[in-house]
């Protein structure tokens, strides 16, 4: 009974001893020598990502390139802070009594000098001396030319100056009055209507409308005329 029970177990355990001898020789020898044909080469793989930049050297810097256009100005900057007070400035009038007599003495001088200038070559009256380079020029000119010596052209504002305009001039002479603005309203460099007026007899007429000048005539008449023309110039300057 035991025999006939314990059988099955008995041979499972001899083939199981027997083929594992077997099959470790089999293993063995598959590691070591190539078992089966060479396979055929595999198909290309898909494209990997794009790689990182490389490390290599960098090349040289170029030269600077060129100036740009000018910007716009800036905004005006803040108000500084105001400075510290300074400190007494001198009075050169009590710095030495030599400096304040040279200072007179200058002061005189040029009081001689213009009253000789005016002796010999213009009339002074009131608060005005009236000059002449006896140059005879345009009424643009004569403008130009009293103003380049800080004075104005000589303007008539009464009997007496007209008289010394005459006199200055020596002959025929523009005067600073025009009705260049409106046609019949005379008025002087300043705009302001002329309240002393000398017309000659038949003037002012603005012969052939072009008339909007004053000149004085010899006997220190008035008389409307071109601009255009050429009178010896008389300016005026503060006495
Ligand atoms: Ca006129
Ligand atoms: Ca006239």
């Amino acid at each position: 009974m035991f025999l006939f029970s314990s059988l099955p177990l008995l041979l499972l355990s001899v083939m199981t001893a027997s083929c594992s001898e077997t099959c470790e020789e089999v293993q063995k020898t598959c590691h070591v020598v190539a078992c089966g044909s060479p396979g055929i080469n595999g198909l290309p793989g898909t494209k990997g990502e794009k790689g990182e930049p490389g490390q290599g050297l960098r090349g040289l810097q170029g030269p600077p390139g060129k100036l740009g256009p000018q910007g716009p100005p800036g905004l005006p900057g803040l108000q500084g802070v105001m400075g510290p007070k300074g400190d007494p400035g001198k009075n050169s009038d009590y710095d030495s009594g030599l400096a304040a007599s040279e200072r007179q003495a200058l002061r005189s001088e040029l009081d001689r000098i213009k009253q000789w200038l005016i002796f010999s070559l213009g009339k002074k009256v009131g608060k005005k001396v009236f000059l002449t380079n006896g140059e005879k020029t345009t009424f643009g000119r004569v403008k130009a030319l009293c103003a380049q010596y800080q004075g104005s052209v000589a303007t008539p504002m009464n009997a007496e100056e007209n008289a010394a305009i005459q006199n200055v001039a020596k002959g025929e002479t523009f005067v600073g009055i025009t009705d260049e603005a409106t046609e019949g309203q005379f008025v002087d460099l300043t705009g302001r209507s002329v309240t002393f007026v000398n017309w000659n007899n038949g003037e002012p007429n603005d012969a052939d409308n072009s008339e909007d000048c004053v000149m004085l005539l010899k006997d220190g008449k008035w008389n409307d005329i071109s601009c255009s023309q050429s009178f010896v110039a008389v300016c005026e300057f503060p006495a």
